[in-house]
C-alpha cells in the first residue's frame, strides 16, 4: 500500500457547515441517517468524495432527491458523487453492526453499552463523511433506543429528551462549537452518575458528570476531584476557561488506549478513571489525575484549536502532555514528577528513537496514523515545548501561548503556525529550533571542562552529534538548552561568575556543532552538574571523574541530577558485571552511598523510593547494545543482593518506620511514604529466606489498600515458592469479580522472572478470566510479559518471541490497532545479541508472511524488517 505524505496535503474540496445525525440504536443493526450541509471549497465541478468503511448504504439523496444506483459510485472505502452543486444538502442512510465491532473503533458495544471511538479515522465506520481533521462542522445528534439503554449521551448540550410514538426513548444533543468528526462521541446505556459543578473564573456554572457502571459512582470521586483541580489550573496557568455548560466523562471497560477528549464528552478506559483505596494503587491515582487533566486540557489544545492534518498530531498531543506534566508537577512536586517523566521518556521514546520505528516529532509519511500515537509524538513532543519555554523564557512563552489561542481559536492548524507565535512574541528566529520537529534521533551531547586554578576559569565545551535513523542519514545540529551549575568537593553549591554576574546556575545553549563558555570566579575544583532537570532530551556524556557522581549523589542541589548520578553509577556497575568484569569495590561504595542517601532526613520519601529503584533491565539493554538480557538480569540481581545485604538494617527500619496508621489518603506525601516502604520491601526480597518471606506475607496480609497489597504480592513473587502461590490464590478469591483488580493479578504473573514464567503465562491465556478481546486484559498479560519481563521474554530458545508472535497474529484478526501495539518488543531485534536477534527477526518474518494482515501490523513489521 502507498504511504500518505505530508507534502501531498491539499485543502478539502468541500466543507461541512452543519451535520445532523440520527441514530436508531440496535446492537446488531444500527441505522444512521446523516444530513450534511456542504459547500464547495475548491475547484468547481470536482465530484464529492466521502470516506466510509464497512457501511451498508441504504440511500443517498442530494437536495432532497434520492439518487439512483448509477448516480454515485461506492467503493470499499469511498463514495463518489459527480456533478454536485456548489452548495447542497446530502442525506445518506447506512446500517452498521456495533455488536460485531471488535476493533473497538467507530461505534461498538462495551459491557452491553453503545460507545464510540473516532480518533483518528473511526468516524468513517459510522457514516459517509469527509473524515479529516480540517473539516469543522456543527453537530446535532439525535438517538433513539430501547429501555435497555436509558442514558443517551453525545457532545455539547442536551436539547430535548422524550419518547417517540413507538414508545422508545430519544435524546437530541447540539454542540455549538464546530469540530472535526474525530471529536464526535455517543454513549448509550445504563450508567450511574456522579454529579458536581464548577464555577469558572468569569462566574459561569458548569455541570460536571462522571458516568460509570451501576454501583461504581463512589469510585469516580477522585477523577471528579482531579477534574475540578484541572479546570482551575488551566485558568490560572494558561488563562483558559471551559466553554460549555456541561462537561461529561464516561468510563468504559473495552478501550484500545487510555482515554479520548471528545468535545464535552470524554470517554475513558475505566482503568484510568475508577479508584478507591481497596482496588487502586497510588500509581493508578497518579495516572488518573494526569489523564483526567490531559483530556480536559485538550479542550483548548486539540478541540478549540485542532490539527490541519494528522502529521500535525504533536500540535495537540505534545503540547497537551507538556501541559499535563506541568499540572502534575504543581500537584505532586516538581523534582519527583520530572524524574518520573524522564524515566518514561527514556524507557519508551529513547528506545523508539534507536530502533527501526524512529521518526520525527512531526513525521512526513505514514501508512496507518494509528501507529503514530507514539512516545515520540507525545513525550518527545512535550520535551520540545519544554525546551522552547527554557529558550525564550516563561514570560515570552506565556505570551506566545496567548497569541496562539487568540489567533487560531476555531481553526485547524499546523506546527509552523504554532511556532510562529513564539517567534513573533520573542522576536527570535526559531528556524533552527524547528529542526527538533523534523529530525528523528536522540542527540549525543558531550561536555568537556577545563578548570584553571590560577585564574579561577572554567572552560566548558559542548559538542553534539545525532546518529542516523532510518531514512535520515544526515543530521543537523540542533539548539540544545543545557542548564548547569557547579558543586564543590563536598557537594555544596559552588558559585561562579558569567559575564561579570554572580550565579549559582546558568543556561548554556549549544548551537551548531560546538559551543564554548567560560565561567569565572570558580575558586575550587568544580564538579559540573549539567543538563539539570533534564533540560533537553539528549544523551549526555562528560569527562567527569568517577568520584564526581558520588559528590552529586550526596548533595546536588538539583534533585534530578542527584537521582541521575545514582542511576549512572548503578548502570555502570551492572553493565560491568554483565560484561564479566564486576567491580566489587565499586559495588560496596555504591551500597554505602545509597545507605547515606536513604538515611538523609532532608529528602522526601518519594524521592528516596526513586533513588532506590535500580535502572530497569530494559533500560540496561538499551544502554548496552548488543544486549544480553540473561547477563543483564543476573548482574542486576547481584547488585540487588548486595544492596539487600549491605542495607538490611536501613531497609528494615524504613519498612517498619513508614507504616501508615490512620485513614488512607491518596495525596503525594502519603503515596511517597508507601512507595518507599514498598521499595524497601522489594529491595529486601533480593535475598530470599524465611524471615523476609514472613515479612512479605505479613505485609500482604496487613495491607489495607491496594498499593500495599500489590507491594506484598510483588515481594512474594520475587521470593517465589508456596507463599507466593497461596497469596495469588487468596488474591484471586477476593477480587475475581473486579476486572480492574484482576488485570493486576494477570500483570503481576506476567512480570514473574522465575524460569517457568512463560509456561505459566501461556497457561493463563487459557484461564477462564482471560479474554484477548478485552484490551486491558490482553495488555496486562501479553504486553506486560513482552515488555516488563526481559529475562523470560528473551528465553534462549526463542519461545518468548514465538508466544508474542502467535498473540499478534491472533489479535490482528479482530483488533488491528491493539495487535500493532504488541509489535514493538520484537521490532528492536537489532539491539540484541545476534543469535537472539535472529530469532526475533524470524518471528517478524513469520508474521509478515501470514495472509490477511492489517495495514497496522504490516506497517510496523515491514519497517522493523527493512
Ligand atoms: N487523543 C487520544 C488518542 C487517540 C488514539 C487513537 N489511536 C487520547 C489522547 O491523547 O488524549
Ligand atoms: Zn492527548
Amino acid at each position: 500500500p502507498a504511504p500518505i505524505r505530508l507534502t501531498d496535503y491539499r485543502p478539502p474540496a468541500f466543507l461541512v457547515d452543519e451535520v445532523h445525525l440520527d441514530f436508531d440504536l440496535k446492537p446488531e443493526a444500527t441505522r444512521v441517517k446523516a444530513r450534511l450541509t456542504l459547500r464547495r471549497n475548491g475547484e468547481t465541478g470536482a465530484p464529492l468524495r466521502l470516506d466510509g468503511e464497512r457501511l451498508k448504504t441504504l440511500s443517498v439523496a442530494v437536495d432532497g432527491r434520492a439518487l439512483a444506483a448509477g448516480e454515485f459510485t461506492e467503493e470499499a472505502h469511498s463514495l463518489t458523487i459527480p456533478g454536485v452543486p456548489d452548495a447542497f444538502v446530502l442525506e445518506t442512510e447506512v446500517e452498521i453492526n456495533p455488536a460485531a465491532n471488535k476493533a473497538l473503533e467507530g461505534l461498538y458495544m462495551s459491557g452491553g453499552r453503545f460507545c464510540t471511538q473516532c480518533e483518528a479515522e473511526g468516524f468513517r465506520t459510522i457514516t459517509w463523511y469527509p473524515d479529516r481533521p480540517d473539516v469543522l462542522a456543527r453537530f446535532t445528534v439525535r438517538m433513539t433506543a430501547d429501555d435497555s439503554w436509558p442514558r443517551l449521551l453525545s457532545n455539547g448540550n442536551l436539547v430535548e429528551t422524550g419518547r417517540g410514538t413507538d414508545g422508545r426513548r430519544y435524546a437530541v444533543w447540539n454542540d455549538p462549537f464546530p469540530k472535526p468528526c474525530y471529536l464526535f462521541a455517543l454513549v448509550a446505556g445504563e450508567l450511574d452518575e456522579l454529579a458536581d459543578s464548577f464555577v469558572t473564573a468569569s462566574g459561569r456554572k458548569v455541570e460536571l458528570k462522571v458516568f460509570v457502571d451501576p454501583g461504581m459512582s463512589a469510585r469516580a470521586a477522585y477523577a471528579m476531584d482531579a477534574l475540578k483541580r484541572s479546570m482551575r489550573w488551566d485558568e490560572e496557568a494558561f488563562g483558559r476557561e471551559y466553554d460549555l455548560d456541561l462537561f461529561m466523562i464516561v468510563a468504559v471497560r473495552d478501550f484500545n488506549f487510555g482515554a479520548m477528549e471528545n468535545k464535552g464528552l470524554n470517554i475513558f478506559n475505566s482503568s484510568l478513571l475508577l479508584a478507591d483505596p481497596e482496588t487502586a494503587t497510588d500509581l493508578d491515582y497518579e495516572r488518573i489525575e494526569s489523564v483526567v487533566a490531559h483530556e480536559y486540557f485538550h479542550n483548548w489544545t486539540g478541540n478549540r484549536i485542532t490539527c490541519r492534518d494528522w502529521f500535525q498530531l504533536c500540535l495537540k498531543e505534545g503540547l497537551t502532555v507538556f501541559r499535563d506534566q506541568a499540572f502534575s508537577a504543581d500537584m505532586r512536586g516538581e523534582a519527583v514528577q520530572r524524574i518520573k517523566d524522564v524515566k518514561a521518556l527514556r524507557a519508551r521514546q529513547f528506545a523508539e528513537d534507536q530502533g527501526p520505528l524512529a521518526h520525527p516529532v512531526r513525521p512526513s509519511s505514514y501508512l496507518k496514523i494509528d501507529n503514530f500515537y507514539t512516545a515520540t509524538i507525545y513525550e518527545k513532543g512535550a520535551e520540545v515545548i519544554r525546551m522552547l519555554k527554557a529558550l525564550i523564557g516563561a514570560q515570552a512563552f506565556r505570551k506566545g501561548m496567548d497569541l496562539y489561542f487568540e489567533r487560531w481559536d476555531g481553526h485547524a492548524t499546523t506546527v509552523e503556525a504554532f511556532i510562529a507565535c513564539f517567534a513573533e512574541v520573542s522576536g527570535r528566529d526559531l528556524s533552527a529550533f524547528f529542526a527538533w520537529y523534523e529530525q528523528a534521533g536522540t542527540p549525543r551531547v558531550r561536555l568537556a571542562s577545563r578548570w584553571t586554578p590560577e585564574t579561577g576559569e572554567l572552560e566548558i565545551t559542548l559538542t553534539q552529534r545525532t546518529p542516523a535513523t532510518p531514512g535520515q542519514a544526515d543530521k543537523r545540529a540542533l539548539p540544545v538548552p543545557v542548564r548547569l551549575g557547579l558543586l564543590d568537593a563536598e557537594g555544596r553549591t559552588l558559585a561562579f561568575e558569567l559575564d561579570g554576574e554572580a550565579a549559582d546556575e546558568t543556561l548554556v545553549v549549544l548551537e551548531g556543532e560546538e559551543t564554548r563558555v567560560t565561567l569565572t570566579g570558580v575558586t575550587s575544583r568544580p564538579v559540573v552538574s549539567a543538563l539539570r532537570g533534564f533540560s533537553a532530551p539528549v544523551e549526555l556524556s562528560s569527562d567527569a571523574r568517577p568520584g564526581d557522581r558520588y559528590v552529586q549523589l550526596a548533595g546536588d542541589a538539583d534533585l534530578f541530577n542527584r537521582w541521575e548520578a545514582g542511576q549512572e553509577v548503578a548502570r555502570d556497575l551492572i553493565l560491568a558485571r554483565a560484561g564479566g568484569a564486576p567491580d566489587e569495590v565499586g559495588e560496596e561504595r555504591f551500597a554505602e552511598a545509597m545507605g547515606r542517601a536513604l538515611n538523609d532526613q532532608a529528602s522526601e520519601p518519594a524521592f528516596k523510593a526513586l533513588l532506590l529503584a535500580l535502572p530497569t533491565e530494559s533500560d540496561l539493554a538499551v544502554a548496552s547494545p548488543p544486549a544480553d538480557p540473561a547477563a543483564i538480569h543476573a548482574a542486576r540481581q547481584a547488585l540487588r543482593l548486595r544492596l539487600a545485604v549491605h542495607l538490611e538494617d536501613t531497609l528494615k527500619r524504613l519498612h517498619l518506620g513508614l507504616q501508615d496508621g490512620g485513614e488512607f489518603s491518596p495525596d503525594a506525601a502519603s503515596a511517597g511514604r508507601r512507595a518507599l516502604r514498598n521499595a524497601a520491601l522489594e529491595a529486601l526480597a533480593a535475598r530470599p529466606g524465611a524471615e523476609v518471606t514472613a515479612l512479605a506475607e505479613g505485609h500482604y496480609r496487613a495491607a489495607s489498600n491496594m498499593t500495599d497489597a500489590m507491594g506484598g504480592l510483588n515481594a512474594l513473587m520475587l521470593l517465589g515458592g508456596g507463599a507466593f502461590t497461596s497469596a495469588l490464590e487468596d488474591f484471586r478469591a477476593r477480587w475475581k469479580d473486579e476486572p480492574l483488580v484482576m488485570d493486576k493479578w494477570f500483570a503481576l504473573q506476567a512480570r514473574d522472572p522465575s524460569p517457568d514464567a512463560l509456561d505459566k503465562v501461556a497457561a493463563l491465556t487459557a484461564h477462564p478470566d482471560f479474554d484477548a478481546r478485552v484490551p486491558n486484559r490482553l495488555r496486562a498479560l501479553v504486553a506486560t510479559f513482552a515488555s516488563a519481563n526481559p529475562a523470560r521474554f528473551h528465553a534462549e530458545d526463542g519461545s518468548g518471541y514465538r508466544f508474542l508472535a502467535d498473540q499478534i497474529l491472533a489479535v490482528d484478526r479482530f483488533n488491528p490497532m491493539t495487535a500493532a501495539r504488541l509489535v514493538e518488543p520484537l521490532g528492536s531485534w537489532r539491539r540484541y545479541r545476534p543469535d537472539l536477534g535472529a530469532r526475533m527477526k524470524a518471528e517478524l518474518e513469520r508474521i509478515a508472511a501470514a495472509p490477511d494482515l492489517s495495514r497496522n501490523v504490516v506497517e510496523l513489521v515491514s519497517r522493523a524488517l527493512e
